[in-house]
């Protein structure tokens, strides 16, 4: 096979791969709540997954409206939990980054949103 053909279907293979792990470690919720309000910023954020997690090779990370990242750096997982401590910052929309590796030796990732203030 030319090595032009290979170049072209590596891609699409990744593509496949990443579609089937996301059948694996859904996030299943998380506080404070996908896509919610709350009113002072939160000291920390939990999420919550539909399978244990592999604490070696899953992490999240938090970014404050300004983008500057807010958490603490180390996150501590206990089955099918993973949360992280923040810092004190101020008010807007908060990103939650989270890739895991699920028991099954899945990899799965995500992102989602979370206002802080009135
Ligand atoms: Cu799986």
């Amino acid at each position: 096979m030319p090595r032009s053909s290979l170049i072209a279907i590596t891609p699409l293979l990744l593509v496949l791969a990443s579609g089937a792990a996301q059948a694996h470690a859904f996030l299943d919720h998380a506080e404070p709540r996908v896509g919610n309000k709350v009113a002072t910023p939160p000291h920390q954020v939990t999420l919550w997954f539909t399978q244990k997690l592999e604490p070696a090779f899953s992490g999240v990370t938090v970014t404050d409206a300004a983008g500057q990242r807010v958490d603490t750096g180390k996150a501590r997982v206990s089955g099918n939990e993973m949360s992280v401590s923040l810092r004190p910052a101020g008010s807007g929309t908060y990103r939650v980054d989270w890739h895991v590796l699920s028991v099954d030796t899945h990899k799965s990732d995500g992102s989602f949103t979370f206002q802080v203030g009135q």
